[in-house]
């Protein structure tokens, strides 16, 4: 039985469809602090926070294998510093514990680019190199690395994670990130044909589509144990692309799509971050390889939107 934590969220709501698909629906629970109507039974309610609860749910559905989504991001985590780090942080602890005393057999944890900062190599970042986040966020992943790794190597616990660059995908929509901009402009797009970008022309940084990462997640989790030798969190790369990149990637789509920039202070959390990511060692230990580049994403955002709008 598989337990979905933050089943509500951007990449939860996609994670449960395909592991439903996959697994059958009654075998995948989803979870969320509050009900989500796009989210179908077996749902429970938990806050992550309350490790009495997720124990309870997991003794009752007989758990092994979770995904814990749960999180604040970037730019919301830069607004509530102390909860940020609460959350992101005990509601990890509570998870690696179960795994430890043996309820659960296995762990997915997302990471971020955000582990990185302004003293981290920016181009091709390596997988282990300079970690000095200036975010919030990035510290409370960082820290949730060293964790990982530690409850790997100390008591055997089978966690595995990536860190994910900024993802874009159409079904649903992110909430309080730096790379969100990336998901809005197409919905702007199609509907006012013109966005304006919170960052600046030049803000280049690592971006995925969602099928890519959901893919990523899924072969991470089902890749041998021995296969898997990073237990902090695994680089994966994608698309590098800026804001005006986007705007002309969606301008092969739709001629007369206008972009302008007010940048706010998001701006200085995507100056931190690298720009473009060495993911080799994924490469190399579980065999990962992304499908699409940017105009291939950007196609069919749009055409997968022009559906969803009722605009086909
Ligand atoms: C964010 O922008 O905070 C996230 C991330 C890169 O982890 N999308």
């Amino acid at each position: 039985m598989i337990l979905i934590i933050g089943a509500g969220g951007q990449v939860g709501q996609e994670l449960v469809a395909i592991l439903r698909e996959k697994h059958g629906k009654d075998k995948v629970i989803a979870s969320d602090i509050r009900q989500v109507d796009a989210l179908e039974a077996p749902f429970e309610t938990l806050d992550a926070m309350d490790g009495d609860r997720l124990k309870e749910i997991v003794d009752q559905y007989q758990i092994k294998e979770v995904y814990h989504l749960a999180a604040l991001l970037s730019a919301n985590a830069e607004k509530q510093i102390k909860f940020a780090w609460e959350l992101n942080m005990q509601s990890l602890f509570h998870v690696l514990e179960l795994a430890k005393e043996g309820k659960i057999n296995k762990i997915f944890w997302p990471s971020s680019i955000a582990v990185f900062g302004p003293t981290t190599p920016k181009n091709d970042t390596p997988q282990e190199t300079v970690t000095e986040p200036s975010t919030v966020y990035g510290i409370s992943k960082l820290a949730g690395e060293r964790w990982c790794e530690y409850y790997a190597n100390k008591f055997g616990v089978d966690v595995r994670s990536i860190r994910y660059p900024g993802l874009i995908g159409y079904k649903t929509m992110p909430g309080g990130g730096t790379t969100d901009y990336a998901v809005d402009i197409y919905h702007q797009a199609l509907e006012k044909g013109s966005y304006e970008c919170f960052l600046k022309e030049d803000a280049y940084l690592p971006m995925m589509y969602m099928e890519d990462a959901i893919r990523a997640t899924i072969e991470l989790m089902e890749a041998k144990a021995e296969d898997v030798k990073i237990r902090s969190s695994y680089n994966l790369g994608g698309i590098s692309f800026s804001p005006k990149e986007i705007a002309e990637s969606i301008q092969k789509e739709i001629p007369d799509f206008q972009i302008s920039y007010n940048p706010d202070f998001r701006q200085q959390i995507a100056e931190s971050w690298p720009s473009s990511i060495n993911d080799q060692a994924a490469r190399d230990d579980w065999g990962w390889k992304e499908a699409y580049d940017l105009d291939a994403m950007s196609a069919d955002m749009l055409k997968q939107l022009r559906i969803q709008k009722g605009m086909d």
